[in-house]
């Protein structure tokens, strides 16, 4: 993975904007618009965009909205398109509320390029990046069904309804936990990106549901909460928490057994894959209209040999 290759990268501007080039550099200038600021993903894929851009002699300009939360970042998008940067690269954080917006800026001509989130037409876009979101899901049902081979009661917090990604896990899961009669899917509880609020969802299900007996958290705010909702609910023992995302503090739980399995995207490709698809269709070239990167399932069992090459950064 390009996770190594990056150590050292500046990122972590988790306020403001930041933006990284050679001073008078004549080369292209990409705009970079996050999720939300300060979440780790976005900070290993800022470092992934910023290595790509260095060695093809770009400028980036990085910033994310306080929260995961359409009405914050059409404000940033609209401002970002006012400055004419070449490229814009985004993570939408609404299919349907940030396509108006982009579809502005492709119409400015601003060559724009979805990475991990998309909208409902991305059709103006030269390039959208993502995981197998649907085959993370699917995974992330799995090592629940590996660890209770009797079945039970499953539950998914995720973070909001109309975001791509963390619905395309919840299908995947939700598919595969009704193709296996021996599970009951209690369905999926919306976290609002807060941890606080998933840990909430967590005591009250457990509450209600005290046998239930894995719980998958659709991203990384929902499995800081999630953790720590079964923990106070002193469930630790009987639930398998699968969360996606491998932040450092998700690994550190790993480690301490506080949660059983991870799924670790690839952030940095992503923003790597990106920055190259906004210069081929610069240059004039055919950018490849969709890229598919991989996950990595992370355990107890792998995470100190080749699984610690996923691990996101936090600066
Ligand atoms: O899981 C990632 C990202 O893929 C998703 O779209 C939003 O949440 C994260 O940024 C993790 O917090």
């Amino acid at each position: 993975t390009a996770g190594l290759a990056l150590a050292g990268c500046a990122g972590g501007d988790s306020g403001g904007a930041s933006s990284t080039g050679a001073a008078g550099s004549d080369g292209y200038k990409i705009a970079f618009v996050q999720g939300v600021a300060g979440d780790e993903f976005y900070i290993s894929m800022q470092c992934g965009i910023e290595a790509a851009a260095k060695e093809a002699g770009a400028t980036v300009t990085t910033q994310g909205p306080e929260k995961f939360d359409p009405t914050l970042q059409k404000p940033l998008v609209d401002s970002v398109v006012a400055s004419k940067p070449d490229a814009l690269l985004i993570a939408p954080t609404d299919v349907k509320a940030m396509e108006a917006p982009l579809k502005a800026a492709a119409d400015a001509g601003i060559k724009v390029v979805l990475v991990d989130t998309t909208v409902e037409d991305p059709s103006f876009a030269v390039s959208a990046i993502a995981s197998d979101n649907v085959g993370g899901g699917e995974a992330a049902f799995k090592a629940i069904q590996d660890a209770h081979p009797d079945g039970g009661k499953v539950l998914v917090v995720s973070v909001d309804p109309g975001i791509s990604t963390t619905d395309a896990r919840v299908e995947g899961f939700q598919k595969a936990a009704e193709a296996d009669s021996k599970f009951e899917y209690l369905g999926v509880q919306y976290s609002h990106n807060e941890p606080a609020t998933a840990a909430e969802i967590v005591t009250a299900a457990l509450q209600k549901d005290p046998d239930i007996v894995g719980i998958f958290a659709a991203n990384l705010f929902a499995a800081e909460g999630t953790a720590t909702g079964v923990q106070q609910a002193g469930k630790q023992d009987s639930v398998t928490i699968v969360g996606f995302d491998a932040g450092p503090a998700q690994v550190k739980q790993l480690k301490a057994g506080t949660v059983q399995a991870l799924v670790a995207q690839e952030p940095a490709t992503i923003g790597q894959d990106g920055v190259e698809q906004a210069i081929a269709a610069l240059d004039g070239g055919s950018p490849e209209k969709e890229i598919q990167t991989g996950f990595t399932i992370l355990t107890k069992d792998n995470i100190d040999g080749d699984g610690a090459d996923a691990v996101y950064k936090s600066s």
